[in-house]
């Protein structure tokens, strides 16, 4: 794939919205090159530890999960009341903000992690390397490009006894190098297949133990990004993102009766990634409109700036993985820390002031949290409905 979007841009630009950040593009020609070499991926292999092995019959999990779960106060020796831990799922918590927000939240002692990961081995390091508390975190396998194992996660997930208080969407992957689609185990392309269907199909089945779950303050929140959102300089880099009439994902997304394109075209990589953020930021509003009544549970999207040192650009050519992270900590001055992003997302968490659904959060420079506008399309309910009536029959819901 050719990215030539720095002769698309003026030698210099300011940046009104996303992070309210100003900035000055002098030299915008380290990322004019054409970005066309494969890097292998290093996906790990996949292992997991389920706490409870025990063989029940669904209705028999449901059962234990509801007696097993903790009332949501906890009396103190003093006669005082206290919240209980509360209990968050994070998806992709092996790597960079996931395990960022993990560790944030594991070290308040407020909250128990269970970390959503396909690589037990690569997360067990990942926790141990960040000093993470090992009795406020739990790994569980999770693989989002496998419906079967996103169904096999609910129900060991249940099987655990835990209620669920949270469950942040994060994990994704990112193939701007990719000449060919890739395809999920049940045939959709990869990105959208993880990014989104995995994402879809987790939220909509842990809705009901959402649902379940007595603490004060339950959400469901799932990451979104500026470059799905194309009124933003950043989502104006091509290629833009654009799910056009849904035509690619109607047809089920495989790359042999349809393209592996939502909107039906030529796969692109960067696109497809682009195309699943704004799909993630859709179901989070749809999610809203159709739930937060009826439920009280908060939906929340977020741009959590710019982390140019995660393993998302691992499939990237290494001269754009050498400069992404100067080009966005001096020129775009979007670039946050791995440390920083994992305290922005822990703050949509548990934060008792960031708890109004429906909302997009951002970070201005002096990283205070704000509600942002998505662009025309992200926030177009006509679509997020299509999508969401869309993504139901591919994953076997309806
Ligand atoms: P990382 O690559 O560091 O983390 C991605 C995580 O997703 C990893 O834990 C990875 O697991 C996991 N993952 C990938 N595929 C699967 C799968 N099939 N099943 C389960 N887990 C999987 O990237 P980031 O931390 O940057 O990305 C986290 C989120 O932040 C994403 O939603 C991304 O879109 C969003 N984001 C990132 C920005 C950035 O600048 N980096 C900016 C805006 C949003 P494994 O370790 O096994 O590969
Ligand atoms: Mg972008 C304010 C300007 C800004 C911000 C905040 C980002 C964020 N980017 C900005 C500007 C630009 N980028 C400009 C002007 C260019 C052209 C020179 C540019 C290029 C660029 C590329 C090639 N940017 C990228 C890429 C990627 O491959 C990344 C991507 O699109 O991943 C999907 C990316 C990103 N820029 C960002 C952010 C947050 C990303 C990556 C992560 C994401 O959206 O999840």
């Amino acid at each position: 794939m050719a990215l030539q979007a720095a002769a698309l841009l003026p030698s210099a630009f300011s940046i009104p919205k996303e992070g309210k950040a100003s900035a000055t593009l002098k030299d915008s020609s380290l990322f004019g090159i054409s970005l066309s070499d494969h890097i292998k991926s290093d996906f790990g292999s996949s292992s997991f530890k389920i706490k409870s092995q025990r063989r029940l019959s669904h209705g028999a999990i449901r059962a234990e999960t509801m007696v097993a779960t903790p009332g949501v106060t906890n009396a103190t020796v003093s006669g005082k009341k206290t919240l209980r831990k509360g209990c968050v799922v994070v998806t992709g918590a092996s790597s960079g903000l996931g395990l960022a927000t993990a560790k944030a939240l594991a070290e308040t002692g407020k909250w128990h992690v269970i970390m959503a990961c396909r690589d037990f081995l690569k997360t067990e390091r990942a926790a141990k390397s960040a000093g993470m508390p090992k009795e406020n975190y739990t790994i569980m396998h999770l693989d989002l490009a496998s419906l079967h194992s996103v169904r096999q996660f609910v129900d060991n997930f249940r099987r655990s006894g835990r209620p669920l208080d949270v469950l942040v969407c994060n994990a994704a992957v990112y193939q701007p190098t990719a000449k060919e689609p890739s395809f999920t185990a049940d045939g959709f392309e990869l990105s959208v297949g993880t990014n989104h269907l995995g994402h879809f199909l987790l939220s909509r089945l842990l809705l009901d133990d959402l649902k379940q779950s007595d603490y004060p303050s339950k959400r469901l929140i799932i990451v979104g990004s500026i470059t799905g959102n194309t009124n933003t300089l950043a989502g104006n880099v091509p290629p833009k993102a654009n799910l056009g009439d849904l035509r690619g994902l109607a047809r089920g997304l495989d790359g042999l009766n349809s393209s592996a394109m939502i909107d039906g075209g030529d796969f692109d990589g960067a696109k497809a990634y682009k195309d699943s953020k704004v799909c993630n930021m859709l179901t989070m509003q749809e999610f809203h409109r159709r739930y937060h009544e009826e439920t009280g549970i908060t939906f929340a999207s977020l741009y959590p700036g710019c982390i140019a040192t995660t393993g998302l650009f691992r499939e990237h050519i290494p001269l754009f993985r050498l400069l992404f992270p100067p080009f966005q900590k001096y020129i775009t001055k979007g670039f946050v820390s791995e440390t920083e992003s994992g305290k922005r997302l822990a703050q949509v968490v548990s934060d008792p002031s960031l708890t109004k659904s429906g909302v997009y959060w951002s970070w201005n420079k002096n990283s205070s949290s704000f509600e942002n506008q998505l662009s025309q399309e992200a926030s177009d309910a006509e679509k997020a409905r299509k999508v969401w009536e869309v993504s139901e029959k591919l994953v076997g819901l309806v």
